[in-house]
């Protein structure tokens, strides 16, 4: 399998679950503010026509896109790891709630936020949008371990991602203490470590 990436993009929690899953894999990052290409020197487009990261290309050759259907297909292939909860269980689906939520209340908040043609209202009420639906994951995390309690899921890893986009954006998380911790006992993960580092975000140990 091989990961397209951009590094601290979402395709951060992708990165991180093949590590969590003990894949073999290669990665390969995509200059998405620049050239638009590959490392290598790929036109980017003709790998995924959308034109944006995370793409999983598997082993047989075909290409899977959008970041919550690519983690899922990773948490299924080591289903012993219990990235995601069994298919067909209510579990699973309170996993894509969070998915779904993180996806689309979140993670596109943020987007105007690094958008240099957002005007500065679009850029305020998005901001007021993600402190607001912090306010929320803040309160859900109370005495949980992880999203979904005491096993670290992908919806971690794609929570951990955005988390971390505050920093770049003027967004201090200390001012939720649960979300503050929970960001710090992710980044300790040894998973979370070796994709921070292969992303050059955390110097090589
Ligand atoms: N719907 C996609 C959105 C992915 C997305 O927003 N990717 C961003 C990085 S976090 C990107 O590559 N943006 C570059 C662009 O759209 O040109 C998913 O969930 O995977």
């Amino acid at each position: 399998m091989k990961l397209y990436y951009a590094p601290g993009a979402c395709s951060l929690a992708p990165h991180i679950i093949l590590e969590e899953g003990g894949f073999t894999y290669d990665s390969e990052a995509i200059d998405l503010r620049g050239s638009r290409m590959t490392i290598s020197g790929k036109d980017f487009s003709e790998i995924n026509p959308k034109g944006y990261v995370p793409v999983l290309v598997l082993d047989d050759g075909q290409v899977l896109t959008e970041g919550p259907a690519i983690n899922q297909y990773l948490a299924d292939r080591v289903a012993e790891k219990k990235l995601a909860p069994a298919n067909g269980t209510l579990e699973r689906y309170r996993l894509q709630e969070w998915l779904a939520f993180i996806s689309t209340e979140l993670h596109k908040s943020f987007s105007p936020l690094f958008n240099p043609a957002a005007s500065e209202d679009w850029k305020k009420a998005s901001l007021e949008n993600i402190e607001r639906r912090l306010e929320y994951v803040a309160k859900q995390l109370a005495g949980k371990q992880f999203l979904l309690g005491e096993n670290f899921t992908i919806a971690d890893a794609y929570l951990f991602t955005v988390l971390g986009w505050g920093q770049y954006v003027g967004l201090d998380i200390g001012k939720w203490p649960a979300l503050k911790e929970y960001h710090g006992r992710i980044f300790m993960r040894p998973s979370v470590q070796a994709a921070l580092m292969a992303e050059g975000l955390i110097p090589s140990a």
